[in-house]
């Protein structure tokens, strides 16, 4: 059987990086590449988090790429610097040098050569704003016909957003941060026909990162991908954390532990609800992740985590 075309594009926080690593242990997967958009991080440090983790698990034959692109609302520093501590984590800074390759091209132009090479179409696995997809689409639309389906964490339909007013005072709290970032982005997305996939707030808010799961992953931490990613939960638990790009990422694997629904939405790009998608009775199909089997959502990372890595 042939593997499932990946491209992968994630915005450098925490959970982007747990999402990678869990991409990487997927055997059915040949991801094309890693994008790295400038939003809930600082780019350079994202870069080298991406470029260190694909070395540390000796998959450093996997082009990185840095997208240039530019958002409307910029994510909060506080939630940015994670990208600068992660960059120091001893467990990924073990080797004086970096193998895997930093692209010379953008990463928007990166992901238009990408599907336009690629053999069949690619599924776009998008874990921060899209807003190098959209201007991908916009450099050559012809790459619409390449993309197999776009599988998304973000958005929020029927419960609160996550854009609070502390850091968006002229927002509403209807948004979610990847979409509010670059409401247009998303809008232009919203305009294709290419099939979306969404995790957002609604699901994710039901898969809080608890202190259960990180004793469990504690106790198998003689496993190098356990250390790392309860390395990174410790940095994460301050701030209230749920698996979000982790949850999204898992449904390429396992999409028999997710129940999804359709949904008929818009995408508000201006006023105080900008970056909301609102479910709407004439609307762009979306298809949402509703459900999840937690206990065998966790099961599954500890699984995937619990591994040795291959010389
Ligand atoms: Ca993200």
């Amino acid at each position: 059987m042939s593997k499932k075309l990946v491209l992968f594009d994630h915005d450098g926080a925490i959970d982007d990086i747990l999402a990678t690593m869990l991409l990487m242990t997927m055997p059915h997967v040949q991801p094309l590449g890693i994008i790295v958009t400038p939003a809930d991080c600082y780019i350079n440090a994202a870069l080298n988090v991406t470029r260190k983790l694909l070395d540390f698990m000796r998959c450093h034959h996997i082009p990185v790429a840095e997208s240039t692109v530019r958002g409307i609302h910029p994510f909060p520093a506080l939630y940015r610097r994670d990208s600068l501590i992660m960059d120091n984590f001893p467990l990924l800074n073990q080797q004086d040098t970096l193998k895997t390759p930093l692209v010379p091209e953008t990463g928007q132009q990166f992901m238009v050569n990408t599907l336009q090479n690629a053999v069949e179409p690619v599924t776009l696995m998008v874990t921060g704003p899209l807003t190098t997809v959209a201007t991908a689409l916009e450099m050559n639309p012809e790459i619409e016909g390449k993309i197999k389906e776009i599988v998304w964490m973000g958005g929020v339909l029927n419960v609160s957003g996550n854009v609070e007013r502390e850091f968006a005072p002229e927002h509403d709290g209807t948004a979610e941060w990847n979409a509010y970032w670059d409401a247009i982005a998303v809008e232009r997305v919203w305009q294709t026909q290419i099939p979306l996939i969404l995790c957002t707030l609604d699901i994710t808010n039901t898969v809080p990162v608890t202190a259960e799961f990180i004793r469990q992953l504690a106790k198998q931490r003689h496993y190098p991908l356990s250390d790392l990613a309860g390395l990174c939960y410790a940095l994460a638990i301050p701030q209230d954390y749920y698996c979000w790009d982790v949850l999204a990422t898992a449904y390429l694997h396992r999409p028999e532990l997710f129940s999804v629904k359709a949904w008929k939405t818009e995408v508000i790009t201006t006023g105080y609800s900008q970056g909301r998608i609102k479910v709407v009775e004439n609307g762009r199909k979306v298809l949402a992740m509703d459900s999840i089997n937690t206990e065998a959502f966790h099961h599954y990372l500890l699984q995937q985590w619990g591994r040795q890595l291959i010389s």
